[in-house]
């Protein structure tokens, strides 16, 4: 056979082929090393060579261009046919808000219906406004508390949202004063309950005739709506140095109810700090305290969060690991 009528037989060949094996074993039969192609050049006398090299080496490749086209078309063809519009689609991977700005954007929701405003207030502030002005004397032992960060001997990272008090005093001029001033916070602690860096959400609510009956039906209101309907707090004396009365607030426990449990003390969970904002914490805030009283609270945002979600280790919630944080 002379290379045309090879050349044409390949054609012809592939033209046949219905299927990607059927194509590959006819590539083979021409193209492969012992093919059709390469046994006649092999037979060719030694001086033809050089002459048909190139007109071979064309018949080849043209040859090839063929067997790549038809290739294409099984493969366009197979694939349509395989194609069902009726399997469900591959869903791609969504992310979620990390639990902590889901928490932050939850508490936010809650104080806002009942007219409290979101404030934002430094995380780097002077000993001023996170210590001295909230009544905590610089030589004082309440300093030890808090086991703050000082980044020199007059600023530090607040150990706690209280700055955003004398702030918002400031800020507003004059009562009403209706705040919630949640935060990044900062302490030299950490283990299953205390992270170093940490959120509070601070709560002031500054106007005539304030009282503690306010503090406990804002608090009662908070729990119910963030925790569930049958829940409820308890007021326990406290000392802090910006409030007087202090109280711990407790909250029944979700678990038993109240009953006692060992999640809980006697069926409370203990919430966090609350009082009565001190008059001179007041008069600090340019607010006459002979006309004005007040409430204030402040609450860790990773607390409530581990409490809701029954969460053992608060650390968790910082964890990179998507097995704990897609759970959420
Ligand atoms: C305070 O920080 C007061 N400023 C609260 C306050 C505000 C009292 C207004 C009166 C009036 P305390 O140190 O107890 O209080 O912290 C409050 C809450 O922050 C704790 O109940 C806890 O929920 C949270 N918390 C404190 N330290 C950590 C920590 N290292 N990690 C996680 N949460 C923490």
């Amino acid at each position: 056979m002379n290379l045309k009528d090879i050349s044409k037989q390949a054609t012809a060949g592939t033209t046949t082929a219905g299927t990607i094996s059927e194509l590959k074993e006819i590539e083979t039969k021409y193209l492969g090393r012992h093919g059709e192609f390469n046994q006649y050049f092999d037979q060719l006398p030694k001086e033809e060579k050089p002459k048909q090299g190139a007109t071979f080496n064309l018949a080849k490749q043209k040859y090839s261009a063929e067997v790549q086209k038809k290739s294409d078309e099984i493969i366009g063809r197979e694939s349509a046919r395989e194609f069902d519009v009726t399997v469900p689609g591959i869903l791609p991977s969504i992310g979620h808000l990390h639990l902590i700005t889901g928490a932050i954007e939850e508490i936010t929701g809650i104080f806002e219906k009942i007219g409290f405003i979101r404030r934002r207030y430094p995380e780097i502030d002077t000993d001023w406004y996170a210590a001295e002005g909230l009544n905590i004397p610089k030589d004082h032992p309440a300093r030890d508390d808090q086991e703050t960060f000082y980044v020199s001997d007059n600023v530090v990272l607040t150990p706690h949202t209280s700055n955003g008090q004398l702030r918002e005093m400031e800020a507003m001029k004059k009562p009403p004063i209706k705040m919630i001033n949640i935060g990044k916070t900062y302490r030299r602690q950490i283990d299953i309950s205390h992270t170093p860096m940490f959120h509070q959400f601070e709560g002031l609510l500054i106007d005539k005739n304030i009282d503690i009956t306010h503090l406990i039906g804002v608090g009662n209101y908070f729990v119910q709506h963030y925790f569930g309907r049958d829940r409820r707090i308890r007021l326990r004396p406290h000392h802090f140095q910006f409030t007087e009365p202090s109280f711990e607030i407790d909250i029944t426990c979700g678990v038993c109810g109240g009953l006692d449990c060992r999640l809980c003390k006697a069926g409370w969970l203990e919430l966090g700090g609350a009082g009565m904002v001190h008059p001179t914490v007041l008069k600090n805030g340019g607010i006459d305290p002979k006309k004005y009283s007040g409430f204030a609270f402040g609450w860790g945002v990773e607390r409530v969060l581990a409490m809701k979600n029954n969460l053992p280790d608060i650390r968790n919630i910082y964890s990179t690991d998507l097995r704990i944080l897609n759970q959420f």
